[in-house]
């Protein structure tokens, strides 16, 4: 844990919309006088109807309810892209760099608009309409941001999935949300490999019903397979519409969007967000968090395929009227300096990234850093996972050469926006501290049964009342939202993550404490995991577990018991990784399998994951109790065989 203070500079405090005493003053006020403080902010939007109510939210058990700006009617891709053609038409909205850094264009906000239109007429002439799921599948190119501003323009709900998943992980989120339509590309590109998107859209079709058409996007210009009754060129059908759509007025509470994210059980969820109140907190936040003032360069180097993608890349950015830089590529490709040459070449003032690419990038020492200037950065951020001090450190010193505070944002899928955050003008820094809460955010750290802790003290992270970027639901399924949220710890909301308070009163997160564990800042459901190995034909039993990896914060580490008359060998132990490889997806990838003859359980049958853990973290001198175990004898095994010894 690091001693170290950074303090505020005074060119900071002075540049920044908040400074220290402007933080505390608005904190107060937006506790105490919730209604009074966002009933201002949303009119930072631009409403058809302006709301009579602000707030309106219930987590009390069995009535769990999240409203916000109810009675508001509005449209996000207006907010986004229409009303800032008057001042910003020839400003550019998105920089796209592509994967090869010889290709990148720049997309005015009219032209933004000219072609979100398109593409949303391209939409309804599928007969595509208010509130339709559309599934986009799509590397990280400007029609990703086309297709879900498209969405947003005529009221569909997107369902954005991550082009690194698998068929079969793509088939269940068409199938969980009823998607008639998906979009998807030729091929990805990425470090210059390409990725078959329109194939496994075919593969996932074969086995998700439902889906009348596939809107293809030529990317690459490979040859693919097209079915002629049911796919077609996203180009051809683009030439044959206007540029004018008029945008679909929408209540603030009508869904804008769904984005499958795993838990701790089953399948992953569909985590619903609204209109309103999301995009009131996406740009509240990206403008306070960031600091972000106007000609600034921003650069989030996430996918679309996950939340901070549609916040902090395309959301909370273009509601603010922002230069967002959009990059298709990977840190390594065509060298370690990539990040580095497209900050230079585009001038890039504010970069936010993950501790992961961080780690991996330090690994490979100062010089390819040190070789390029950076000297328009003026501001870091960090999100997905706990960064190490160490990694702080590094991006501080050697990035930012020391000149860049660096925000360390954490949230989730389920918040919509940042809810933990330094401000850069008001808050002190601690190198691995997520620091102080945003405003209108009320964390409290709870134990075990649920007991409020005060002070300096350590447990479990909940939040005691609604924001407005608050998701409202789990897409089809409200129990599982209120089973999975709210009955933990009852009447707050329960993050899933561990945290720590300091005397100072500053929040440092943990990690999760539930059975997802969090691998480069992608989160995996340790029990998808374990159904993709036992749906193997040799595997009969299998525990999956999180455990320190060097670069990727968490490794994953699977436990397999074969089935009887079923060798070992490294054979089946590769063939077992690029099996859950293919069906969910390179990120769940097994780093490390131990066969296991028996796995520890209780007398009830209950996998003992803590003393797996433990085994799995090469400790296993601290295994704890282990007198429930039905036969202590197992772990004798687990331990002589444990696969991370160091
Ligand atoms: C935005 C995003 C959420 C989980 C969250 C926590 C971890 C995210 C963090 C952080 C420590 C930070 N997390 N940011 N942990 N410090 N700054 O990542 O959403 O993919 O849903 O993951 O990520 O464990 O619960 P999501």
């Amino acid at each position: 844990m690091s001693e170290k203070v950074y303090d505020v500079s005074a060119e900071w405090a002075k540049r920044a919309f908040i400074d220290q005493a402007k933080y505390r003053e608005m904190y107060a006020r937006s506790t105490s006088d919730p209604k009074g403080f966002w009933g201002e902010q949303a009119k930072r939007l631009d409403w058809i109807e302006p709301f009579t109510k602000v707030d309106n939210a219930s987590f009390a058990p069995g009535n769990i309810s999240i409203k916000w700006f109810e009675d508001g009617v509005l449209n996000v891709a207006w907010n986004c892209i229409d009303r800032h053609l008057d001042k910003r038409g020839d400003q550019t909205a998105i920089i796209w760099e592509g994967d090869d850094p010889s290709q990148s264009k720049h997309i005015t906000y009219r032209e933004l608009h000219d072609e979100v239109c398109k593409m949303a007429n391209v939409l309804r002439t599928r007969n595509v309409s208010k509130g339709d799921r559309v599934t986009i599948y799509l590397p990280m190119i400007p029609e990703a941001a086309y297709a879900m501003l498209a969405c947003a323009r005529i009221g569909a709900i997107h369902s954005v999935v991550f082009a690194g998943f698998s068929p079969d992980s793509l088939a269940q989120r068409i199938t969980d949300c009823k998607s008639k339509i998906v979009i998807t590309a030729d091929e990805g590109l990425r470090g210059g490999k390409k990725v078959p998107l329109k194939a496994n859209v075919d593969a996932a079709i074969a086995k998700a019903s439902g889906v009348d058409w596939v809107v293809v996007v030529k990317h690459t210009g490979a040859a693919v397979d097209m079915n002629p009754t049911r796919d077609f060129w996203y180009q051809d059908a683009a030439e044959m519409v206007t540029t004018e759509c008029p945008c679909e007025p929408m209540s603030a509470e009508d869904p804008l969007f769904i984005l499958y994210t795993s838990g701790s059980t089953g399948q992953p969820k569909g985590v619903l967000h609204t209109s309103g109140g999301y995009l009131v907190f996406a740009s509240m936040t990206h403008q306070y968090v960031f600091d972000y003032h106007d000609g600034d360069i921003y650069w989030c180097t996430a996918d679309v395929g996950w939340v901070t993608g549609h916040s902090y890349i395309l959301y909370g950015p273009l509601a603010n009227g922002a230069t967002t830089l959009m990059f298709e590529g990977v840190p390594n490709y065509p060298d370690n300096s990539r990040f580095w040459n497209v900050i230079d070449k585009h001038k890039v003032n504010i970069f936010y990234t993950a501790p992961t690419a961080i780690r991996a990038l330090m690994q490979s020492g100062d010089a390819p850093v040190k070789k390029t200037s950076r000297k328009s950065l003026r501001l870091l951020g960090s999100v997905g996972e706990p960064i190490n001090p160490e990694a702080w450190e590094w991006y501080y010193r050697v990035i930012g050469d020391e000149r860049c505070p660096i925000v360390d944002t954490w949230w989730q899928t389920e918040t919509g926006g940042i809810l933990i955050t330094p401000l850069p003008g008001a808050t002190k820094l601690k190198p691995g501290s997520a620091t102080q809460p945003f405003f209108g955010v009320v964390p409290e750290i709870v134990d075990a049964d649920g007991k409020v802790l005060e002070g300096e003290t350590s447990g479990n992270l909940c939040i005691a009342r609604s924001w407005p970027g608050q998701m409202r639901t789990v897409y089809g399924d409200h129990a599982r939202f209120e089973q999975t949220y709210f009955s933990t710890y009852k009447g707050k909301y329960f993050t899933g993550d561990g945290c720590r308070r300091d005397a100072d009163g500053y929040y440092w997160i943990t990690g999760r404490v539930d059975d997802v564990i969090n691998v480069s800042g992608h989160r995996m459901g340790t029990a998808e995991v374990e159904s993709s190995l036992v749906a193997h034909d040799a595997v009969s039993e299998a525990a999956v577990v999180g455990y320190p990896h060097d670069i990727k914060g968490q490794g994953i580490y699977a436990y397999v018991t074969l089935m009887t008359g079923t060798e070992p060998s490294d054979a089946l132990r590769k063939e077992l990784v690029a099996w859950v490889r293919k069906d969910i997806g390179p990120i769940a990838s097994p780093d490390l399998i131990q066969f296991a003859p028996g796995l520890p359980k209780t007398r009830s049958g209950k996998i003992m994951r803590r003393i797996l853990r433990k085994i799995a973290e090469d400790e296993p001198g601290s295994l704890g109790d282990t007198s429930t175990l039905a036969d202590p004898a197992v772990v004798d095994d687990l331990v002589q065989h444990r696969q991370n010894k160091k």
